[in-house]
């Protein structure tokens, strides 16, 4: 049996590594303690329009094996990917879980509202489900860029007018507590920390506009590896050159995107893609994907002002 010290050090390191500081050690602590002797929260997932990859994303935890995670930590009752429960059972899974009244939905994608029936859940579109699917949910994730903002689906023409979550909810006057984890796809941490978060304490992690702050509140560019380059004006020019350089000027959208990438990384903390030698592109961002290029040649980025670059970059 663990001692009480030993105990506290599990946990702020489990603190430290999934939230970015040992701060929440006691409460990690407490939600341990009463994940012990209770319940763990049902999750159930559901997918609109999306490619599936956060899904993937999310077995290839770096802190949290994905395997460990449903296992101690939540209790995942649906899955439409991961489930052997296909079809109907699937169907008939979700209603029995959502009739608990206390299921965390995760949504990934986005839900199409124009052409309705570019996504089915069964034999109804998905549209005209999910207004019953989040009325019965005690919270709700919108996990990854698409259920966040919209993304892949919803770039470029949008011809079955695909929209995020929270614009479902609002068009539909569904008021219910929300939060985001955006990212093209999800980084298995940060979604994995935030039902961690959750089942340990039965709150959301502090947020910033529906964001957990701990994985969200810094620039990709302040903690960027190539920061140093930057700052002495050295610029990748053509990407057979050496590494020491910056990628701004191959659209590097780290400059305008918050998240913690440069220090959670990703694929068990192998690399990130500014060090794979590829800019950012800003996949968290809310106006991703952008309508310019996604590695845009700005050779004269040296002489614009910021200000204006930032404006460029944004779109
Ligand atoms: Fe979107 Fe996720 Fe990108 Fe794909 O669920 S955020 S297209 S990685 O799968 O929704
Ligand atoms: Fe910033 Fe991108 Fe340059 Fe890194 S590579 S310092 S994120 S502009």
């Amino acid at each position: 049996m663990l001692s009480r010290r030993a105990f506290m050090k599990m946990c702020a390191g489990i603190s430290a590594t999934a939230f970015g500081s040992t701060l929440l050690a006691p409460e990690v602590a407490e939600g341990f303690m009463k994940l012990a002797d209770s319940e763990k929260p049902s999750v159930a997932f559901v997918q609109g329009q999306c490619c599936a990859g956060c899904s993937v994303s999310l077995t290839y935890g770096n802190e949290a094996d994905f395997l460990d995670f449903i296992l101690r930590v939540i209790n995942l009752q649906v899955h439409p990917t991961f489930s052997f429960d296909q079809g109907r059972s699937y169907l008939d899974d979700l209603e029995r879980v959502l009739d608990s009244g206390k299921c965390i939905l995760v949504v990934e994608g986005t839900i199409p509202k124009i052409a309705k029936e570019a996504c089915w859940l069964g034999d109804k579109p998905l549209y005209d489900r999910m207004q019953d699917i989040i009325e019965r949910a005690s919270m709700v994730i919108s996990s990854g860029t698409c259920s966040t903002y919209g993304g892949i689906p919803a770039s470029g023409e949008n011809l079955t007018g695909a929209i995020p979550v929270k614009q479902f909810m609002t068009d539909n006057g569904i008021i219910k507590p929300l939060l985001f984890v955006p990212g093209c796809p999800v980084n298995p941490d940060r979604l994995m920390g935030t039902l961690a978060y959750i089942a340990a304490t039965g709150n959301f992690p502090a947020l910033m506009d529906s964001l957990p702050v701990m994985y969200y509140k810094d620039l990709i560019h302040n903690h960027c590896s190539r920061h140093q380059f930057f700052t002495q004006d050295i610029y990748l020019k053509s990407f057979d050159m050496d590494k020491d350089s910056c990628l701004l000027k191959k659209g590097c959208r780290g400059t305008i995107t918050y998240a913690d990438c440069p220090t959670r990384r990703w694929n068990h903390k192998t690399s990130v893609c500014v060090e794979s030698n590829t800019p950012c592109i800003g996949c968290i961002h809310h106006n991703w994907p952008f309508r310019s290029d996604i590695y845009l040649d700005v050779e004269d980025v040296v002489d614009i002002p910021w200000s204006v670059m930032k404006e460029r970059y944004e779109n």
